[in-house]
């Protein structure tokens, strides 16, 4: 009898076809003190760390580390104080998951890199040269936006917002790759410069992106227009939009979100990967 007695072939085989279609699972750790659903809650590094390795304990895949806000309406905050907000978080987590860190900025990005971070989460979609230059070992996600945080949302205006986002992410993607990164991520950036319709257009179209061939990110957690479409008035209250939003993006293919709610997050992608499993 061999070493492997005893060992559940069936069982490991389900496990790891369950590992390829689980969409995993981006923590929201945003140390701010105006964020729009958890500004001033982890702005002590000490207890952002705990919320953070809380994350990792109801399993999050990766942790992501912002000190700069960008919802609507939102001033930018210069690169000292993002370093200083988000560089001892990301040192403490990194050990223990991977980081990301969720900047505009080159200069707070390289600091994040060198603290730890493997993963350059970027709404300004421009960053790719800092994942270049730190050798392949970085990925980078590249999210769309129309317009800056502080009036992306005063008269946001497209043709066909799908056909003009998935253009956008592709053309930067294809230029991160051709420079050499090696994981390039896209994101259609839920509520940067859209109207509700223009996010239902994209969460509709979302096989659109998926249909590019790069792994796709999306972000619903507790955003307005959940509460526009009567999930909930206050960002705590909307749970159930946040669930539904990433189980659909799930079910379309896409491969990881970004949530606020981690564990019951992580309990609906592994219901939906269990679901896919079981019916193929
Ligand atoms: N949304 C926010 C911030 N960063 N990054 C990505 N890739 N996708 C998103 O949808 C996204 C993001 C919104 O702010 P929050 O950190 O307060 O949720």
């Amino acid at each position: 009898m061999g070493f492997t007695a005893g060992f559940d072939h069936q069982k490991a085989a389900r496990k790891l076809r369950l590992l390829a279609m689980a969409t995993l699972v981006m923590g929201v750790l945003n140390v701010t003190p105006d964020s729009f659903s958890d500004g001033g809650r982890w702005t002590d590094p000490g207890r952002a760390v705990d919320r953070g390795l809380a994350m990792v304990a109801e399993g999050a895949d990766v942790v992501d580390v912002g000190g700069e806000s960008t919802r609507p309406g939102a001033r930018p905050v210069d690169d000292a104080e993002q370093c200083r907000r988000v560089l001892p978080v990301i040192g403490a987590l990194a050990p223990h998951v991977r980081v990301s860190v969720d900047t505009r900025s080159a200069m707070v990005a390289e600091a994040a890199i060198e603290a730890g971070a493997t993963l350059v989460n970027d709404v300004s979609a421009s960053l790719w040269p800092v994942a270049v230059a730190a050798g392949g070992s970085v990925g980078w996600v590249a999210m769309h936006m129309q317009g800056e945080p502080a009036t992306m949302q005063l008269d946001p205006r497209y043709g066909d917002v799908v056909g003009e986002v998935r253009a956008f992410l592709v053309e930067r993607a294809d230029a991160a790759r051709d420079a050499g990164v090696g994981e390039v991520w896209i994101d259609p950036g839920i509520g940067f410069g859209k109207t509700l319709e223009h996010n239902l257009a994209l969460l509709r179209s979302l096989a659109v992106l998926v249909g590019t061939g790069l792994p796709v990110a999306v972000g619903t957690s507790r955003k307005g227009f959940l509460g526009a479409l009567g999930g909930g008035a206050t960002p705590d209250d909307r749970l159930e939009g946040s669930l539904a939003t990433a189980v659909w993006a799930a079910t379309q293919g896409v491969a990881m979100v970004r949530a606020h709610d981690v564990a019951a997050t992580v309990g609906a992608m592994t219901l939906v990967g269990d679901l896919t499993a079981a019916a193929s």
